[in-house]
């Protein structure tokens, strides 16, 4: 008995120490683009705790690139509907695997970003602009979370890639967050994976963006939580989801109009630098807040200072 004991203490702990995920196949508009094709796939499914690292960007740190990278680029027509398909291991689907696609226990949100790119075969991802195109959080009337139905439809996530965006190179990252030992940080288990796309088509528009890291802080509500409770609300972490319809992006303008902008210097005395940002005004298009941002929150005229998420205010 006492070995029947410590095999059931065992296999337990193994079902939760290995019960992960990776994104592994893309479908542009329902077509498969391939097993692993044109994605960063680690050669370990475990997760990134600590949302201050690099390893947030594209996951090739602590759980190093398959290697060769992918030479694959995905072409997508912006406005394509763009499928992300996730599984335990890199071995696919497995009915027989109570853990595939990811194990029932690690619930919380997915979401895609998009970060262009001039090359989306570039090794470097660091310092890359990203913006959210898609996220599914908590459904609070049945308190059933996006891993859930991600669960339900056998791994795969269906979003659209913004048909304003320009056309070109760009990665896009897919998360899930796992909420299921988040009530301390560190805790919750951030799985992403990044594939490589080549937009076609597509408009002017050119989205607010966030950093990696940066986007996520230790203290975000989404975060540091307990999900063991009826929960009347979740705060996803990042930035809103950018909208061709919405507020969360810029039209480029047009070369005559951006010509219009100047910017003036602030009635300070003239002993003050103009080369501390804080001490002026904005220009069109520039920042103007956000929770890492220390310049001037003064927009010159007639501009103001329009507030896109709690990282990027703009003067518009
Ligand atoms: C729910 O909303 C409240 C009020 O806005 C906020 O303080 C709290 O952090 C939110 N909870 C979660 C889990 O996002
Ligand atoms: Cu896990």
């Amino acid at each position: 008995m006492m070995k029947f004991a410590s095999l059931i203490a065992f296999v337990a702990f193994a079902t939760s120490s290995v019960a992960h995920t990776i994104f592994q196949e893309v479908y542009v508009n329902g077509v498969d683009q391939g097993h692993i094709n044109g994605i960063r796939v680690p050669t370990y499914d475990g997760p990134i705790t600590d949302v201050t690292s690099n390893d947030v960007i594209c996951n090739g740190g602590i759980n190093p690139y398959q290697t060769p990278i992918s030479t694959v680029i995905i072409s997508t027509p912006a406005g394509a509907q763009v499928t992300a398909e996730w599984h335990h291991t890199l071995a696919g689907a497995d009915s027989s695997d109570s853990a595939d696609p990811i194990d029932p226990s690690h619930k919380g949100p997915v979401m895609a970003y998009l970060a262009q790119v001039p090359s989306a075969t570039q090794t470097t991802v660091t310092g890359l602009q990203w913006f959210k195109i898609w996220e599914d959080g908590l459904t609070v009337s049945d308190q059933s979370w996006g891993v859930d139905r991600l669960i339900a439809n056998k791994g795969k996530v269906t979003f659209t890639i913004p048909s304003c965006i320009a056309a070109g190179q760009y990665l896009l990252r897919v998360e899930i967050i796992a909420l299921h030992a988040a009530s301390s940080y560190p805790g919750a288990q951030l799985y992403m994976e990044c594939a490589q796309l080549a937009i076609t088509g597509g408009g002017s528009t050119s989205p607010a963006t966030v950093s990696f890291p940066g986007a996520y802080s230790g203290t975000d509500p989404g975060i540091k939580l307990n999900i063991y409770q009826t929960l009347s609300n979740y705060t996803i972490p990042g930035p809103s989801v950018f909208s061709c319809s919405g507020s969360s992006g810029t039209t480029a303008a047009s070369p005559t109009s951006s010509s219009s902008a100047t910017v003036k210097s602030s009635s300070a005395p003239a002993s003050s630098s103009s080369s501390t940002s804080s001490s002026g005004t904005v220009a069109q298009y520039g920042q103007c807040g956000g929770t890492s941002y220390t310049g001037s929150t003064t927009c010159a005229s007639p501009y103001t200072c329009t507030y896109s998420s709690a990282y990027y205010s703009q003067c518009l």
